[in-house]
């Protein structure tokens, strides 16, 4: 476990950022409350007012500064990525084997740990919506570098919807909110982007991941991260290599099922923004590591597709990913409005060493990103706000503005100043050089043909999900285009889907309830990427796992401490939901009892990733004739989650039909992700400890046939 920061004001260590941060962190928990002025104010629950019922008197300076400032406590949300959660901490290099392709120090000087805030989002959402809708996640990250401030301004997907920044409006005024009703809220299931899909191919490889269990992450903390551009490392003497970032989760890259995101939206709509504030602060820090896919400039064209197309990735397989070094998020911000609401990330916030390309998409992020946040943050002078600030020095003669912090000192604002001693100084060494790229051409609107070919890795993507995945993403497809008013609209998506691959189309087709099209395009190529599917990702920890313990009066409080501590030691985190609050009751007559972290009310399973019902006759059962707790263990299951009972509450299983009367080989199996055991009390076998350790490990048990069930 790494050594935690201090998470108050000040006492932030070695970390440059946090002791840069630290000047700016007012303690609201100590001291007398005063006005703007930092005047002292004896009243804040009555206005001045003539005699004991007013009018309020204008006189009040207190009163009028309170009101003004809230009036003005609203800024524009975000124009997309309007919702999100960030949290600090740090990026560190494993070695130095990068340097030579780049000369950015904090990608090769393994001494160096270079500060980062992260900032997670959805993408269509406003900033009060849902964490867990089906949507891209945003990944973008700040590294404070000593060489200043570098933007990996990320996704979840490798892919992008459009091939051109210039149809970036067209794409997102049609996944948005209708704009005459503005219906539906964080949602794609509706006609107008479905409509903008079938009439642009380039859409579908990222419509693929969006229809896919990618686009449901259980966590932030479980999630891949992608630059998505091919951007260009540039060495010391200036040669220039393409690359591709990846982030790799250390947990893996698992995802919820649908139904459980619908109801999740509803029972806890900061699901994924509240499990990663949680397990900061519980010291179970999230990491990924970062990768690169190198592509040496002189094979730029040995691809079947082109390298400057954001809707294309390069298969891992073909070109593999090099782990480069280890990011940490070890620290929650103070206040979400000051850091993660004002953080501003740019793609063209580059260091000494990292290039663009010439990709179409990522060129005119180059002018949004700055453009947005001059109306965003009121002005050009945001990169002041503390968390913009590089830990680098800045030094410049750009003057003046709404909000400016600085206060240059002396009457030289120009270069080349003799005034000023000719500071600052232009640099001769460490200066950022912008890769002597030749261009030449005409000026024309067109498309190159090279990007043409749209269905091809749509396809690759289809052909290597698991049989689980397929399904799911054959669901997903039902529902949305279900969700279409205008049948053309899915009929010329389900054309597109035949390009693709008869197998997903006739799938898809036949639960809208129309037919499939015959094919007009070659589907015969079949290059499978094994690293697309999700199960092939790790699965060998139940780290910040959460796991139910369903409790009545009667419990096997024993077992259950005894369930929790072998849980608990392997890093998973048990909760015991109560029919009620406090305490229940043990079994003994030992007067024993057991604390309830949570009422049943409060909870659901969608909320847990696992459920035990525990021993005891008595309170096995009161649980199996209490409605909730028994559709809390069908969802679950039905979930295709890991469900175990001990002792007693092994009845509860058969009651709501999970496991049959009479249990072959003493339980369902473990195959089925049911783990029981007649045993109870402290001495709960080890086996039955592991075997319940290792489906909720598996994350899901998708060979389980749960349509019968009733939840
Ligand atoms: Fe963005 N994008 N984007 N985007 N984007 C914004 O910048 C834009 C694209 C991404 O947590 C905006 O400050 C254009 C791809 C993230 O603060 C805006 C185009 C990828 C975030 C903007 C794209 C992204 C944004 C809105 C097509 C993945 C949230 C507010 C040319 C590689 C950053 C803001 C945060 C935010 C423009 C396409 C990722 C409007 C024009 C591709 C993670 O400037």
């Amino acid at each position: 476990m790494n050594e935690r920061s201090d998470n108050g004001v000040g006492g932030s260590g070695a970390d440059p950022k946090q002791r840069q941060l630290d000047a700016h962190r007012v303690d609201r928990e100590s001291g007398y409350l005063t006005t703007q002025q930092g005047v002292r104010v004896e009243s804040t629950d009555d206005a001045l007012a003539a005699g004991n019922r007013g009018p309020t008197l204008l006189d009040d300076f207190h009163a009028r500064e309170k009101i003004t400032h809230f009036d003005h406590e609203r800024i524009p949300e975000r124009v997309v990525h309007a919702r999100g959660a960030g949290a600090y901490g740090y990026f560190q290099p494993y070695d130095n084997t990068l340097a030579d392709v780049t000369a950015a120090a904090f990608l090769t000087d393994p001494s160096v740990r270079t500060p980062v805030f992260v900032r997670f989002s959805t993408v269509a959402g406003s900033r009060g919506s849902a964490d867990t809708v089906r949507d891209v996640r945003g990944f973008a990250t700040k590294f404070y570098t000593a060489q200043g401030n570098f933007d990996l301004v990320g996704n979840n997907f490798p892919v992008f919807f459009i091939q051109d920044g210039i149809k970036f409006p067209d794409f997102v005024h049609a996944v948005k909110p209708e704009p005459h009703n503005e219906i539906p809220q964080a949602a794609s299931a509706h006609d107008t982007l479905w409509d903008f899909v079938s009439l642009q191919p380039e859409t579908l490889h990222a419509i693929m991941w969006l229809m896919s269990d990618r686009a449901l992450p259980r966590s932030y903390r479980m999630m891949q991260g992608f630059g998505v551009h091919t951007f260009r490392l540039v060495n010391a003497q200036g040669k220039g290599t393409f690359v591709k970032f990846h982030w790799k989760p250390r947990l893996g890259v698992h995802s919820l099922v649908w139904d459980e995101c619908q109801q999740i939206a509803g029972r806890d709509p900061d699901f994924n923004r509240r499990d990663l504030w949680d397990c900061i602060e519980a010291g179970q820090y999230p990491e990924w590591e970062l990768g690169v896919q190198l592509v040496p400039e002189e094979r730029e064209f040995d691809f079947d597709f082109d390298l400057l197309d954001a809707t294309k990735i390069i298969p891992e397989e073909q070109v593999p990913v090099r782990p480069v070094g280890r990011m940490v998020l070890d620290r929650n911000p103070n206040n979400f409005f000051a850091e993660t609401e004002q953080v501003a990330f740019h793609t063209a916030n580059l260091v000494p060493g990292i290039d663009f390309t010439n990709d179409p998409l990522l060129q005119l992020r180059n002018f949004s990103y700055l453009d947005t946040q001059l109306i965003r943050l009121g002005g050009p002078n945001f990169a002041q706000l503390p968390i913009n600030r590089p830990v680098a020095e800045v030094r410049n003669h750009q003057q003046d503005g709404y909000g400016q912090h600085a206060i240059p000192v002396g009457p030289a604002s120009y270069t080349k100043n003799s005034i000023g001693g000719g500071c600052p100084f232009l640099a001769d060494s460490g200066a950022y050089q912008h890769y002597p790229q030749r261009i030449d051409g005409e000026a024309q609107r067109k498309r190159a043909e090279s990007f043409k070919e749209y269905y091809r890795q749509p396809r690759m993507f289809w052909r290597s999900m698991s049989p689980p995945e397929a399904e799911h993403i054959v669901d997903a497809f039902a529902f949305e285009l279900g969700k279409v008013n205008r049948p053309e609209i899915r009929e010329r998506v389900v054309e597109h889907l035949v390009r693709i691959d008869t197998d997903l189309a006739v799938r898809v087709a036949g639960k809208l309830g129309v037919s499939a099209p015959e094919s007009d395009t070659d589907t015969s190529d079949a290059f499978v990427s094994p690293a697309l599917s999700q199960a092939n990702t790790a699965m060998d920890t139940i780290q910040t796992r959460k796991i139910a313990v369903l409790a009545a009066d009667g419990v096997d409080a024993a077992g259950v401490r005894a369930l929790r501590a072998a849980l608990t030691e392997r890093g998973a985190i048990v909760e015991v939901l109560g029919l009620h609050g406090g305490r229940v009751r043990g079994d003994g007559s030992d007067g024993d009892q057991l604390d309830v972290d949570r009422s049943l009310a409060t909870a659901a399973s969608v909320l847990y990733d696992g459920v035990v019902v525990p021993g005891g006759p008595g309170a096995a059962e009161t649980l199996a004739r209490n409605g909730s707790a028994v559709h809390f263990v069908l969802e679950a299951f039905k979930h295709a989650k890991a469900v175990a009972a001990f002792g007693a509450g092994v009845s509860v299983m058969r009651i709501s039909g999970i496991i049959p009367e009479t249990p072959p080989n003493g339980g369902l199996g473990i195959e089925q992700g049911v783990v029981t055991t007649e045993s109870s009390g402290g001495s709960l076998p080890g086996d039955f400890v592991d075997a319940f350790a290792d489906a909720l490990a598996r994350h899901r048990i998708w060979r389980r046939a749960t349509a019968a069930v009733p939840a």
